[in-house]
């Protein structure tokens, strides 16, 4: 068995995070190292490694986990807006091999990124 996740354990509660929201299909809790005054992570509870691998299976999941972004940044008051962030692979500068998609707000952001 390949070792778990950091986000994994978060999702089996093996390791504590500051989560603001749950269900049956996902997580979302705070980055530990925030970019913005608010910067959340969303996660789906399947194992997915990241947006190189989703499967037409997980279209489903996929629209979910974007309507939670969608209700976090209402619930969070980002009337002003916000961004959402999937880094993919080495490239991407993904550094967790779990797929999971950043919301940040809260201040401007700039573009591009480096
Ligand atoms: O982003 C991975 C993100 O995950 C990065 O912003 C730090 C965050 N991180 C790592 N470990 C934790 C824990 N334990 N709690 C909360 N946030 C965490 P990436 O897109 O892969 O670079």
């Amino acid at each position: 068995m390949a070792e778990k996740t950091i986000f994994k354990k978060i999702i089996d509660k093996e390791i504590p995070a500051d989560i603001i929201y749950e269900d049956e299909l996902c997580l979302a809790f705070k980055d530990l190292n925030p970019q913005a005054p608010v910067h959340i992570l969303v996660i789906p509870k399947k194992e997915i490694r990241s947006l190189g691998t989703i499967e037409a299976e997980d279209q489903t999941l996929l629209g979910h986990l974007l309507l939670v972004i969608r209700k976090l940044a209402e619930d969070l008051k980002l009337s002003e807006g916000f961004r959402t962030v999937a880094n993919t692979g080495k490239d991407g500068g993904q550094t967790v091999d779990h797929l999971h998609f950043h919301l940040l707000g809260q201040r401007p952001l700039d573009w591009p990124p480096g």
